[in-house]
């Protein structure tokens, strides 16, 4: 797949019994693990207010995770055209209903994630609108030439779950936030509303609150550590005034 994968997810609050459930649903513990992500921005913080997630994800390496290009849509093409401001609530979410799905919005999200440098490079040139120089072609060269600062950093423990072609994420992070995750991927859009139905039917068997947008790491940890960047970040759409926990 050259263009990287899509994931399909939605968030849930995970309980005691929650791995009890899973156990029950015939899901496998497919392991633990633990790393620290690092992520990337602008000064002015124009990756992020475009939807755009640089991340160097320990063990794992470079990840952007961004909005899927529409159809026909260079899909690492040096610069391509930056993609729109999100809708309200994130852009590479779902969080506009489909007309056929009575399913409320922002409870499921689609992001593609690309983690070859050609593709992570030029969607980023693409984002800023800039033509890569020469060394950009390792995911590094093009941080420190784009003068991309880490604004986030924090460990996961994680403990994974496969359930069919499904994914089961149970995560703790080390800022005292803990959320669980349902994932699909698939390789298409022609694919991600079958996943999409899939992964909510999935939460809904897990969660408590099955029809509640349940804030990601990244919400809580920009509302706490990085107050402005959050606020920006809702004003831009990219981030919904999501129900934090305290
Ligand atoms: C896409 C995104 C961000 C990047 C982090 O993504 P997330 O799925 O929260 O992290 P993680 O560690 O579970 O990644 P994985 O291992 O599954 O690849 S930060 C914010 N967003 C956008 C976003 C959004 N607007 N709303 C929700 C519910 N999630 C993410």
């Amino acid at each position: 797949m050259p263009s990287g994968s899509i994931e399909v997810e939605s968030k849930f609050t995970a309980g005691p019994g929650t791995e009890a459930r899973l156990a029950a649903l015939g899901a496998a513990l497919a392991g633990s693990s633990s790393f620290r992500d690092l992520y990337y921005d602008t000064p002015d913080l124009r990756l992020t207010r475009a939807d755009h997630w640089l991340r160097l994800r320990q063990g794992a390496g470079w990840e952007l995770k961004c909005p899927p290009l529409p159809r026909g849509g260079a899909s690492h093409g040096l610069g391509a055209a930056c993609p729109e401001p999100p809708a309200e609530g994130a852009g590479g979410s779902s969080h506009v209903p489909d007309a056929a799905s009575q399913e409320p919005p922002a409870v499921a999200t689609t992001y593609q994630e690309l983690t070859s440098p050609r593709a992570v490079v030029g969607r980023l040139c693409g984002v800023l609108g800039v033509a890569p120089a020469p060394g950009w072609d390792q995911v590094p060269g093009a941080v420190a030439g784009l003068g991309l600062q880490e604004f986030a950093s924090f460990v996961t423990r994680r403990r994974s779950y496969r359930l069919g072609g499904l994914r089961v994420d149970l995560d703790q992070a080390d800022f005292g936030y803990a959320v669980a995750e349902v994932e699909a991927l698939v390789g298409a859009q022609e694919e991600v509303p079958a996943a999409r139905e899939e992964v909510l039917q999935l939460r809904r068997a897990l969660g408590p609150d099955g029809a509640t947008r349940v804030p990601g790491k990244m919400s809580v940890y920009l509302r706490r550590h990085r107050p402005r960047h959050y606020q920006l970040l809702l004003q831009a759409g990219v981030l919904a005034g999501d129900p934090q926990p305290p």
